[in-house]
């Protein structure tokens, strides 16, 4: 539609660098690989890249841990490589958006290093430091009962300045204090301009909604020890600053007329939600609510569920409430994704990847469910070949994941030799973690190396075994295979852009526990796209009108009855 900002009808694809492609045979994922790899992304039909972290690290948590927002992580090549990849990129009308994570730093950040130096550094109040409360007995305690995402209170305690400090997510990643706005123009000018002055189009924002802190730090109420995290969610994010804090990032961006899409964690209230990406509140353009990837995780904490631990109805509404923030009448905006580096791989937690086939037909299934969502679509590396979870064959020592290795090392305590119970913490990882999304990209059927590095060489982590049978190499010329149904989903998806990225979502037969049907509408044009979420035939929602059948991922339909994992999008007269 004229006057659409261009990342309205974007299909942006999640680049994890150290896992894409490996140019020099090192193992690990690189700049250059991905500049290699260009023409494929034109041919898949993405129109917009958002690379992972790439910047300096000690890599704790695979970049999220930053030490120079201005410099490369050195395998992963230079700020020049960069450069080369912005320019290449925009020469073929692909859009670059970087990973914005300002909510902390690394420790080994020159920030950082400063702050803890002295209580009287000028950069001390860069950074969150609280003195410690002693109990009854004299005990030293931290400044509340916060538990840190990835085990483990929130405050470490620095016995050279005799203080703690608050980190939300690993201890080697402390929190900076946006409170201070001589830290936030460092972040805007050191984290933001540096790379918009390099000509990126805009940012994936970390825990956007984390920033604004309450001052007084209260405790959290317990429901249970290893829950008090998500106990503690709704009181770190959301606070009472977030919303001038981001009109002054907003500011920094629109100068360069640059994207902004926040991540959302732990946000249920869509009234919330809208005020972040309405446009006249310039605050952001869109963000990742977590609704639909929190489907079937834990609650209180994401692992503390069982596998495959929810109903289809669970999933319908939370994609009906994503998509609640597109409509004609509002001026918010979505982003529509089901798999990302945290999340493990969308055929295995809402498909069946059980043989070969059923993930081949299941994942063309959620080509169709994800291709016709309104909003911003997202695609994560692999996605598009229908890549599945690790196999339950891979031991807990092949997960590298700092949130899986902690969260087991603690079951692992608590658990003693009550194997059992053990194995049940590891199935929870075997269907959940986020090491599903990070093994190396499956370009070729030959291992250790699947394409991903040299011939023979062994990637940074193992390769995932099923790229013997799910690869980009098999699948390119295969007009069965999942890439190219993403191919013509992508397509159909341009081809009734007004429908499939701007139409009103409406849910059809909500209490079908089997089949998840939706109806988008656009002034007067009506699109039906129906889901069989199930390994058991189903019958075909009746809805009036004629029907003209788009796409189906099945041969020889039969008519009103859907196969197992059908899918089928009809334009309706
Ligand atoms: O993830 C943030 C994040 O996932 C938490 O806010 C979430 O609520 C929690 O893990 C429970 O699901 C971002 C990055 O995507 C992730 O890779 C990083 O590890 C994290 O921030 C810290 O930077
Ligand atoms: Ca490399």
């Amino acid at each position: 539609e004229k006057g659409t900002p261009w990342w309205k009808d974007a299909i942006v694809y999640q680049i994890y660098p150290a896992s894409f492609k490996d140019s020099n045979s090192d193992g690990i994922g690189d700049i250059l690989g991905i500049i290699s790899k260009l023409d494929y992304l034109e041919v898949l039909g993405v129109n917009a890249l958002w690379i992972c972290p790439m910047y300096a690290s000690p890599q704790v948590d695979m970049g999220y841990d930053i030490s120079d927002y201005q410099n490369l992580h050195a395998p992963y090549g230079t700020v020049a490589d960069m450069e080369a990849l912005i320019e290449k990129a925009h020469i073929r009308g692909m859009k670059v958006l970087l990973d914005l994570v300002i909510n902390h730093t690394s420790n080994q950040h020159a920030w950082f290093k400063e702050s803890r130096s002295s209580k009287d550094n000028p950069k001390r109040n860069w950074y969150i430091w609280k003195p410690a409360k002693y109990d009854k007995d004299g005990q030293r305690q931290p400044p509340n009962n916060w538990r840190s995402n990835f085990e483990g209170s929130v405050w470490e305690w620095d016995g050279h300045t005799q203080e703690y400090y608050l980190h939300l997510f690993a201890v080697e990643q402390p929190d900076l204090n946006w409170e201070v706005e001589e830290t936030r123009r460092a972040i805007y000018n050191e984290a933001m301009v540096f790379w918009l002055e390099k000509g990126v189009d805009g940012f994936r924002i970390d825990t956007v909604n984390m920033y604004s802190k309450p001052t007084d730090y209260p405790d959290a109420e317990i429901t249970d020890m290893g829950t008090v995290l998500q106990g503690a969610g709704h009181l770190y994010v959301n606070g009472p600053r977030m919303d001038e804090f981001l009109n002054e990032m907003n500011a920094v961006l629109s100068r360069y007329n640059a994207v902004s899409v926040g991540e959302c964690p732990l946000t249920p209230d869509l009234a919330r939600v809208k005020k972040y990406v309405s446009a006249k509140e310039k605050q952001l353009d869109m963000v990742f609510q977590f609704d639909v990837v929190d489907v079937g995780q834990g609650k209180s904490h994401r692992y503390h569920t069982k596998p495959h631990n929810y109903k289809l109805t669970e999933l319908k509404r939370a994609v009906l409430f994503s998509q609640g923030l597109v409509s004609p009448e509002s001026d918010s905006w979505a982003a529509a994704f089901m798999e990302n580096h945290d999340q493990a791989r969308s055929i295995s937690r809402f498909g069946n990847d059980t043989t070969p086939a059923l993930a081949i037909r299941s994942g063309k299934m959620l080509a169709i469910l994800n291709a016709c969502l309104s909003g911003t679509l997202f695609v994560y590396q692999g996605q598009e070949i229908g890549c599945v979870n690790l196999p339950k064959s891979f031991p807990i020592e092949d997960y590298q994941d700092l949130e899986s290795r902690r969260y087991y090392n603690v079951a692992e305590a608590r658990c003693g030799n009550d194997k059992e119970e053990l194995a049940k913490v590891f199935s929870v990882l075997q269907y959940l973690a986020r090491d599903h999304a990070r093994s190396p990209m499956q370009w070729e059927s030959t291992l250790p190396d699947g394409g991903f590095t040299g011939e023979g060489v062994k990637p940074w982590m193992k390769l995932n075994p099923f790229t013997t049978t799910i690869n980009v190499k098999q699948q390119i010329h295969d007009p069965d295979s999942v890439l190219n149904f993403w191919k013509q989903m992508l397509r159909l998806r341009k081809n009734y852009s007004a429908l499939l990225v701007h139409g009103e979502f409406k849910l059809v037969d909500f209490d079908n526990e089997h089949v998840f049907s939706f109806v988008k509408e656009l002034k007067g044009q009506k699109a039906l796209i129906v889901c069989n979420f199930c390994d058991r035939e189903s019958k075909l929602p009746s809805v009036t009108g004629k029907k003209q059948l788009l796409i189906i991922n099945t041969e020889g339909s039969k008519n009103d009855v859907l196969n197992a994992w059908e899918g089928r999008v009809y334009l309706l007269e």
